[in-house]
């Protein structure tokens, strides 16, 4: 209940803070989109995930002001970097109905200059099992506008197949699940390069979450058709300054 006082508080107040990371071209190493994340910062208990309080904001219905907040941030920030990438927002089910997204993400691309096509829309399954409906026709008038539309943490959620041709997406985020294992494990690999190799099939750029380690990008590299990865290995998300930075420097 606490929490939820001062999480509305925060959410009028302006307190929530953004961070972004870097998705890299697997071949090239440069930075293609960065994505962002959002961050609450307790003034007493200190950072709380957004695991705890994605999911209490979406219960107290105040989901859409956060939303409507990153998006307005992250346009901006990507607008001001020195080379053309991209940038990659999270979309919550309760978004699809409780605010008008297309029309907040007009003025949000309007407003900081940014080309749809830079504008990347994450949503997870479990926000497609929960609106379906809602979220296709959604998801397609962003998609009719240029705007990427990423299926994010792939493989975690049910039934997720289904919707792979069923929905406009333009981005398969494999989950990073798929991808711990793959270092030491052969069929772990084969897994990931099976994923891999479907998504490419449906002409989906193909993500790979959660890469740590150079063994696992190497093997990534060798055995499977992923194309652009995100993980500690390169970067963790960065504050915005940090990333302006770091896209000068290797863009
Ligand atoms: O680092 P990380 O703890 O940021 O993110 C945990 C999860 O929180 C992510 O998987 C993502 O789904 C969710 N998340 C992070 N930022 C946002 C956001 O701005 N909006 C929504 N809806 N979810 C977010
Ligand atoms: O679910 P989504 O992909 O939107 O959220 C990304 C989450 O994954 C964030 O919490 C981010 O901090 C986390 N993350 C990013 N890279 C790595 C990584 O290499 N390893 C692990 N364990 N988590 C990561
Ligand atoms: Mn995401
Ligand atoms: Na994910």
């Amino acid at each position: 209940q606490r929490l939820k006082a001062d999480l509305r508080e925060a959410v009028a107040e302006g307190e929530l803070g953004l961070v972004f990371q870097p998705l890299l071209d697997i071949a090239t190493r440069k930075v293609v989109s960065c994505e962002a994340l959002v961050r609450w910062t307790h003034p007493e208990f200190g950072p709380i995930p957004p695991a705890t309080f994605i999911p209490l904001a979406e219960e107290m219905g105040i989901i859409s002001s956060i939303t409507a907040w990153v998006i307005e941030n992250a346009t901006h920030e990507c607008r001001s970097w020195s080379s053309p990438v991209g940038v990659g927002v999270n979309v919550s089910a309760r978004d699809f109905r409780g605010v008008d997204l297309p029309a907040l993400i007009d003025r949000a691309l309007t407003q900081s200059g940014l080309a749809p096509g830079r504008l990347e829309i994450e949503v997870t399954e479990t926000a497609l099992i929960e609106e379906r409906d809602l979220a296709g026709s959604v998801l397609q008038t962003l998609a009719d506008k240029g705007i990427a539309i990423a299926l994010d943490d792939f493989g975690t959620g049910y039934s997720s197949l289904s919707y792979l041709s069923a929905l406009p997406f333009t981005k398969l985020k494999i989950d990073r699940s798929f991808v711990v294992d793959i270092a030491e494990d052969p069929r772990a690999l084969r897994l990931l390069a099976n994923v891999a190799r479907l998504g490419r099939d449906l002409d989906l750029m193909v993500v790979a979450e959660g890469v740590e380690t150079e063994e696992q990008l190497n093997v990534m590299l060798s055995e499977t058709s992923v194309q652009q990865v995100q993980g500690y290995f390169f970067s963790r998300p960065l504050p915005a300054k940090d990333v302006a930075e770091l896209i000068e420097r290797f863009n």
